[in-house]
């Protein structure tokens, strides 16, 4: 996978695999493209979140920093102004709340600039990801990242979303 920002940020629905999905692609750029990266964390909100992230970081050999509000996130990048890519971690929250965008919204609001890629489930209906993709539009999505592959028989959902949000 090819990245257009040093900083990565991953956003999405509760339980679609965001830690997981950035566990994976920090595999492949450590092992594979022998990448300096690092791991940032702004889920201070589920129970063990923090542990999850932390058991792939010492499994790559990789730093971690958790981001408890705004000002930490800012440290934390600057910390990591060296490495190759730093992937910043968020919580997964109902995000057919607006509330819960606006919050995410101020956490990740950091100066520099990142590429934001939205984690979608594909065992998710194709109408409640719709209205998830168009409650995260002030966050400038730059890429679509569909999991569950393996858990539905059904993949029309990706080209239907890809056509209409283009
Ligand atoms: N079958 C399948 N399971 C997956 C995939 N990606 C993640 N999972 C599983 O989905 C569950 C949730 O994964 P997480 O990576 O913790 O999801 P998350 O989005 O970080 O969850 P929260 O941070 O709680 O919102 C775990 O059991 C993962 O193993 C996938 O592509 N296929
Ligand atoms: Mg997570």
């Amino acid at each position: 996978m090819s990245y257009d920002c040093q900083y990565i940020q991953v956003i999405g629905p509760t339980g679609v695999g965001k830690t997981t999905t950035i566990a994976k692609m920090a595999a492949e750029a450590v092992l594979n493209d022998r990448k300096k990266i690092a791991f940032i964390t702004t889920d201070t909100y589920r129970i063990a979140a923090i542990e999850q992230l932390k058991t792939y970081a010492n499994l790559l050999n990789v730093p971690v920093e958790v981001a408890y509000k705004m000002s930490d996130l800012q440290l934390a990048m600057e910390k990591f102004s060296s490495f190759d890519l730093v992937f910043v971690d968020t919580a997964g929250r109902n995000y057919l709340d607006p509330q819960y965008i606006k919050e995410t919204q101020e956490l990740l609001s950091a100066k520099q600039s990142s590429e934001t890629l939205l984690v979608l489930s594909l065992t998710a209906k194709e109408q409640d990801l719709q209205k998830i993709i168009e409650n995260f539009s002030p966050f400038n999505i730059d890429k679509f990242i569909f999991t569950k592959l393996d858990e539905t028989l059904s993949y029309g959902t990706i080209f239907n979303l890809m056509k209409k949000f283009k």
